[in-house]
């Protein structure tokens, strides 16, 4: 299997923790890719131009990381990161959507900084700060627990790339308990062995 890959993306990290807590990192051939860019490679697989994006063994491009995650629960012997039904399944798919929205907003913002700031894009930028933190607040009144799911991983990736990004702009100190829950999982190989760059 082929990986576009993105050092800095949190999707991106979201397959690779997945895939290395699953056992199947030595399975996954890595493509540097800069999306942005949009590389015909990676137009030919994803008209979305974005990354992570899986080529399987067939040749079969699958996007985007809640896809490539589902895909990759299907192989090798290790505990499933999604569960087969009921309540726990519905559970890690909210947590899986909470991550990946942070993730959105997160990266839109960091985007759209690059662009002089008038009165719309601060509004924009302000929607999705305040989408982040209330986003926190509810991981906050109910944190993951352990690295059990594919909620726990998203959220995990979601927290890392907050402060790869907005490290100006602390949690922890607000979040007493998401903190402990990071910093447990954090010391995990699938996530201390992966952290973005
Ligand atoms: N929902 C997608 C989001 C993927 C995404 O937005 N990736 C970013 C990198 S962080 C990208 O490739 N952006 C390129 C672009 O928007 O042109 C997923 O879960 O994979």
């Amino acid at each position: 299997m082929h990986l576009f890959h993105s050092p800095s993306s949190p999707y991106v990290w979201k397959v690779t923790v997945s895939a290395k807590l699953r056992n199947l990192g030595d399975r996954i051939t890595l493509i540097a890719t800069n999306p942005q860019a949009s590389p015909p490679e990676l137009l030919a697989q994803n008209p979305l131009s974005k990354v992570p994006c899986l080529v399987t063994a067939d040749g079969l491009p699958l996007f985007d990381s809640r896809v490539i995650c589902e895909y990759l629960d299907g192989f090798g012997t290790a505990r499933p990161l999604f569960p087969p039904q009921g309540p726990e399944r519905t559970m890690a798919l909210l947590m899986q959507a909470l991550g990946d929205g942070i993730m959105d907003a997160a990266v839109f913002r960091r985007m759209q900084s690059a662009y002089p700031q008038d009165e719309g894009r601060q509004l924009l930028g302000g929607r999705a700060q305040a989408a982040v933190a209330r986003s926190l607040d509810m991981l906050e009144a109910t944190p993951p627990s352990g690295l059990h799911d594919i909620g726990a991983v998203t959220v995990a990736c979601a927290l890392g790339y907050l402060d790869l990004r907005f490290a100006p702009e602390p949690w922890r100190q607000t979040h007493p308990r998401l903190a402990e829950w990071f910093a447990e999982v954090s010391t995990h190989p699938a996530i201390a062995d992966t952290v973005p760059a």
